[in-house]
C-alpha cells in the first residue's frame, strides 16, 4: 500500500526545554533537557520524532551528545536519499546500528509520522489502536520532604490524574510509602526504584508488599533478571520492568523467567515503534499487561507515546501526562490536555495528529543540522 517514500531531507534540532519542576530519581536530577528532534522530509510532507536521551549516561548509556554523533555519522548516511516502502523497511535499514535505541527510535518515529501522513491516516489507527482516549498517570520525582511530596500528589489529584507513581531510593522508601498511603488510602499508587536496590533489600520489598501498590517498577539492576524472578516469587505485588527490557529478546527472557508481571514500554528504550509493538504483542499473547512509560518528552515524543497507549494490551494508566505537567510551553499545537476523567484524547489528524510549532523550534534551537 501507499507509494515509496524517499527521504529527501533530514533535520536535527537541539532544543533546550526547561521543566517546571526538577525531576529527581534514584540516579539524579533533571531540570533542563536538550531535546533532540528529528524531522524527515519527502515531497511536501514532514515527519517528526524525538530522542529521549538525557544529558548523562544514567538511565541508559546514551546521552544527547552520543545520540547526535550516531545520527550524524551513521543514521543520516543510511537513510538520506533512500526510498522506503514502509516503516519496516526503514527500521531494517537502521537496525545495522547496534544499540543506541533512543536515537534510532527518534528516526523511526519520524518515518512513521511521515508514512502515516502520506496515507492520510492517524498513526494510532495504523498501529491498530483501539481507543480514542488514553489513561494518564503522573510520575512524581523524589522531593525534599514527605510533606512536599504529599502537596504535589494533592495538586495532581486535584488536576484529575487518577494514578500516582512515586520514585523511591534507599532512605526514601518505606516511610514515604507509609505516609502517602495514610494520606491517600485508596488511590492507585505505584513506586519506581530505577534500579537502586539489590537482593539484600528483600525484607524492604516484603514490607512494601503490604501497601496495596499497583506494581513495583525496576527494583534491581537492569541486567539482573534472575534476582527479579526471585523477588517476584516472594511478593504478591507485580514487578514491572523498565530499564531491563531494551529489546523483544529481553522481554522474552524476563517473561520466561518470571522476572516481571507487567512491562513498561518506552519506544526510546526499546528502539522504536515497531519494537514497542512487538513487545506489546508478545506480552499480550502471554497475558502480561503493559503500559507506556515516559521520559519527560516534549509534545513530539508525547504524541508517539499517546499513539502507542491506544494498543489493546495497554491495561494500566500510562506515564503520559498533559504538556503542562512538564513544560510552560510545548512545541506542538494543540498541547496535550488532561480531560476531567483523567484521560488524554488521542489526536485524530494524519500522523501524530498535532502541529509542530516549527518557528518556535527554530527560534529556540541551540543547534540545527540539515542534510539534503
Ligand atoms: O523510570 O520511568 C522512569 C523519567 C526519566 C527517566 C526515567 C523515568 C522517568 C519517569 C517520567 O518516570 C515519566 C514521565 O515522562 O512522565
Ligand atoms: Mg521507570
Amino acid at each position: 500500500m501507499g507509494q515509496k517514500l524517499k527521504v529527501e531531507k533530514v533535520d536535527i534540532f537541539i532544543v533546550p526545554m526547561e521543566l517546571k519542576y526538577p525531576f529527581t530519581t534514584s540516579f539524579g536530577t533533571e531540570k533542563k533537557r536538550r531535546v533532540v528532534i528529528v524531522s524527515l522530509e519527502s515531497g511536501d510532507l514532514k515527519g517528526w520524532g524525538e530522542c529521549t536521551a538525557g544529558e548523562g549516561p544514567w538511565y541508559s548509556y546514551e546521552t544527547v551528545d552520543t545520540a547526535v554523533h550516531i545520527a550524524k555519522e551513521f543514521l543520516v548516511p543510511l537513510v538520506l536519499k533512500q526510498e522506503f516502502n514502509n516503516p519496516t523497511e526503514f527500521y531494517q535499514r537502521i537496525s545495522v546500528v547496534r544499540g543506541n535505541n533512543m536515537i534510532k527510535a527518534a528516526f523511526e518515529e519520524a518515518f512513521w509520522d511521515l508514512y502515516a501522513k502520506s496515507l492520510g491516516k492517524p498513526l494510532y489507527v495504523l498501529l491498530g489502536g483501539v481507543r480514542t482516549k488514553i489513561f494518564s498517570g503522573v510520575s512524581i520525582g523524589i522531593k525534599g520532604s514527605i510533606d512536599e511530596l504529599i502537596r504535589h500528589i494533592n495538586m495532581y489529584l486535584n488536576m484529575g490524574y487518577r494514578r500516582i507513581k512515586i520514585k523511591i531510593k534507599p532512605g526514601w522508601d518505606i516511610e514515604v510509602v507509609r505516609q502517602v498511603r495514610r494520606q491517600f488510602p485508596e488511590i492507585p499508587l505505584q513506586v519506581d526504584a530505577n534500579a537502586a536496590y539489590d537482593i539484600s533489600y528483600i525484607t524492604l520489598f516484603e514490607e512494601l508488599d503490604k501497601y496495596n501498590l499497583l506494581m513495583i517498577e525496576q527494583p534491581f539492576h537492569y541486567e539482573d533478571l534472575v534476582d527479579h524472578a526471585y523477588l517476584q516469587k516472594r511478593i504478591g505485588t507485580p514487578i514491572c520492568l523498565d530499564e531491563s527490557i531494551h529489546s523483544i529478546h529481553l522481554a522474552k527472557a524476563a517473561i520466561a523467567l518470571g522476572s516481571t508481571r507487567v512491562i513498561n514500554i518506552k519506544p526510546g528504550r526499546v528502539g522504536g515503534i515497531i519494537q514497542s509493538k512487538e513487545i506489546h504483542d508478545y506480552a499480550k499473547e502471554r497475558n502480561i499487561p503493559v503500559w507506556i512509560g515516559g521520559m519527560l518528552e516534549s509534545g513530539i515524543g508525547r504524541a508517539h507515546l499517546v499513539a502507542l497507549a491506544t494498543l489493546p494490551n495497554v491495561r494500566y494508566p500510562n506515564d503520559v501526562s498533559a504538556s503542562d505537567r512538564y513544560y510552560h510551553e510545548d512545541i506542538v499545537e494543540p498541547e496535550f490536555k488532561l480531560n476531567k476523567d483523567g484521560t488524554i484524547s488521542v489526536p485524530n489528524g494524519p500522523g501524530i495528529g498535532v502541529e509542530v510549532k516549527e518557528e518556535f523550534i527554530e527560534e529556540k534551537a541551540i543547534d540545527i543540522f540539515e542534510w539534503s
